[in-house]
């Protein structure tokens, strides 16, 4: 580049120019002393929520550079140095172009606010040691699924989509009117789903169960913000509940999607939404019954077979909700009761899987396992009858099951191996003889194995393959090692674990939190790919975004367009790239089901809420 200035500048005519040139090079040098600086430019990756006092604690540098010496930790409030380590090299790993180091201050368990600092430049924004340091978060995760509902939306204040739907492939005519008003909208889109609708609401109602006390009450039914009496865990799951039996009217049948792809004409108010299925806009929606075969009304069918997995999974929720209300209200209780054996026989007659239905785009659901399902239903229905039925037939889906999920792929097709975390192997642990036991938490422990092999590879140590939605795979493998810890008292995988969601909290290569505006002085997802975003500009806190994807799927996908010059663009590279950009849908839309599913860990985390 400097040979082509000089014979420009030489070949110039108009000497009057020359001075102009001078300093322009004057600048180009400059430039080129500015360069090298910038390559030895250090970066620091911390949890920026922070770590409960005897976690592991390792914060990640990286640089261009070699680094050596020594990092500090200092109190926030006093300025005080209350800790120096050693920096270690990470090697032989690599992320980028860069060398990769671990800072482990895991001694420092002292509670406060810290931040850590390698040099002048480089130093992490404060965040927590201590019991503190996930306080509010299961809140922010249902206040973003409250922002997410259909129907009343106490978001906006406003009800939508007040017309759903009108039904296909039913056993009455098609477009007949039926009532499926109610649930979530899916993710920065308004469809609906029952494959993910029911992981939600039966997820929910598990994070609760297990950690009853984490749970607070400054929201009603309605999701106004008039405490009712009840955890707001409840109230959510209760808005799911209510939607699957709207989707369920009769013992035989079940909606389980509302809308399609037609749904995608850019940024719209719920209740004022243009898309038009055949009787005008912002009108009636097409409600899709589950009749086990492919289905779809325009050019792209899905390849369903059956519909024992979302079959199986409202059951699972309906017998939850049966456990959790039998002291709260008995008839509500016994309603989901009666769903609950109508759906799993419902499975039982149709085993195979209904996958999502798309209209004018290639992409959809393509969940294709469901005895995962049916063992979770199984097993939550054996623990609430003591049927012996029902523990055979959870038995005997469990073993198909296996250790049968992504964690055994390093690739899959989106919401291939669905729900990300194969829920019935706990719960039917919880029932099992010891024998079984084993079984449920060996398929557990080789799915956490297969991760923790792939993660050696990098530096982060996290293994899940960068698919789309990487972060709801995330969240699952914590999942999945919280409730084998509960299972088995073996804490061996816990420091992974620990690993899984520091890289959710930002020790990761763009330091940023996965979670809208956690923590709220952090790096977070913001301008994010939602209509709620684009027209209102309210950041709304506690929504799980997809997460990085490897480069080939971001470049590959249709009509994805970053709309801002790339804040990250130093951290990306040629295998997996994230953006905080609106314009890609790709890995910053956050969904609904992914946040539903981050519920537990925020609860394990969590200090209990004072009542
Ligand atoms: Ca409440
Ligand atoms: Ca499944
Ligand atoms: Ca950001
Ligand atoms: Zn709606």
């Amino acid at each position: 580049m400097f040979i082509y200035f000089l014979t420009l500048y030489s070949s110039l005519k108009n000497h009057s120019m020359r001075p102009y040139l001078i300093t322009i090079s004057l600048c180009l040098l400059l430039i080129g002393f500015i360069i090298p600086l910038r390559a030895q430019q250090m970066y620091l990756r911390v949890n920026q929520c922070g770590y409960l006092s005897a976690d592991q604690k390792i914060a990640t540098a990286f640089s261009n550079a070699k680094l050596t010496g020594r990092f500090v930790v200092i109190n926030k409030g006093t300025g005080e140095e209350v800790y120096t380590g050693k920096i270690q090299k990470a090697e032989p790993f690599r992320w980028g172009e860069y060398n990769h180091y671990y800072l482990d201050f895991s001694e420092l368990r002292q509670e406060g606010e810290y931040i850590l600092k390698l040099s002048e430049q480089a130093h992490s924004s404060s965040f927590i040691i201590g019991a503190e340091a996930y306080q509010g978060y299961t809140e922010d995760i249902l206040g973003f699924m409250r922002q997410q509902r259909c129907g009343y939306n106490p978001f906006f204040d406003i009800v939508c989509h007040k017309s759903d739907g009108r039904i296909f492939y039913g056993d009455k005519p098609d477009s007949t009117y039926i009532d499926a008003s109610g649930g979530w909208h899916d993710a920065g889109d308004q469809l609906k789903y029952l494959i993910t609708g029911s992981f939600a609401t039966a997820f929910m109602l598990l994070s609760y169960e297990l950690e009853p006390e984490k749970f607070g009450d400054t929201h009603d039914a309605l999701g106004r913000p008039f405490p009712n009496n009840l955890p707001d865990v409840l109230d959510e799951a209760k808005w799911g509940l209510d939607w699957i039996h709207n989707l369920h009217p009769e013992p035989g049948m079940l909606i389980h999607q509302v809308a399609d792809d037609r749904d995608h004409r850019g940024w719209k108010r719920p209740d004022d939404d243009p898309s038009d299925y055949g009787w005008g806009r912002n009108s009636y929606r097409a409600a899709y019954v589950a009749n086990g075969k492919p289905q779809g009304l325009n050019m792209y069918k899905s390849e369903s077979t059956g519909l024992a997995n979302i079959a199986g999974r409202s059951a699972a929720a309906m017998a939850l909700g049966y456990r959790t209300w039998l002291n709260i209200d008995s008839a509500y209780a016994l309603k989901c009761l009666k769903a609950a054996v109508e759906l799993y026989d419902l499975g039982k007659r149709h085993e195979g899987y209904q996958q999502g239905n798309s209209f004018g785009a290639p992409y959809r659901y393509n969940e294709d396992t469901w005895t995962d399902d049916m063992e979770w239903a199984a097993a939550e229905l054996y623990d609430i009858s003591g049927e012996q039925h029902y523990l055979v037939d959870a038995i005997r889906y469990a073993r198909l099951t296996g250790t049968h999920s992504w964690m055994d792929m390093d690739s899959a097709s989106h919401y291939q191996k669905y729900p990300f975390i194969n829920v019935g192997h706990y719960a039917l642990h919880k029932v099992a003889d010891e024998e079984v036991k084993k079984e449920l938490a060996g398929y557990y422990r080789s799915g956490i194995e297969n991760n923790i092999k792939r993660a050696e590879r990098t530096p982060f140590k996290v293994g899940v393959p960068f698919i789309w939605c990487s972060n709801n795979l995330v969240t699952a493998l914590i999942s999945q090692i919280i409730l084998y810890e509960r299972m088995t008292g073996d804490m061996s995988f816990h420091n992974f674990m620990l690993a899984q969601r520091d890289w959710l909290f930002g020790n990761n290569p763009w330091g940023t939190s996965m979670f809208m505006n956690i923590p709220r002085n952090g790096e977070y997802p913001q301008d994010v790919h939602t209509s709620t975003w684009a027209m209102t500009r309210i950041e709304v806190p506690g929504g799980l975004i997809d997460g990085p994807v490897y480069y080939s799927i971001f470049r590959n996908l249709k009509g994805l367009e970053l709309l801002q010059p790339d804040e990250f663009a130093e951290f990306q590279n040629e295998f997996v790239v994230y953006h905080d950009d609106i314009g890609d849908y790709s890995t910053n839309e956050p969904t609904m089901d992914g946040t539903a599913g981050a519920a537990l860990l925020m609860a394990f985390f969590g200090p209990p809420v004072q009542k």
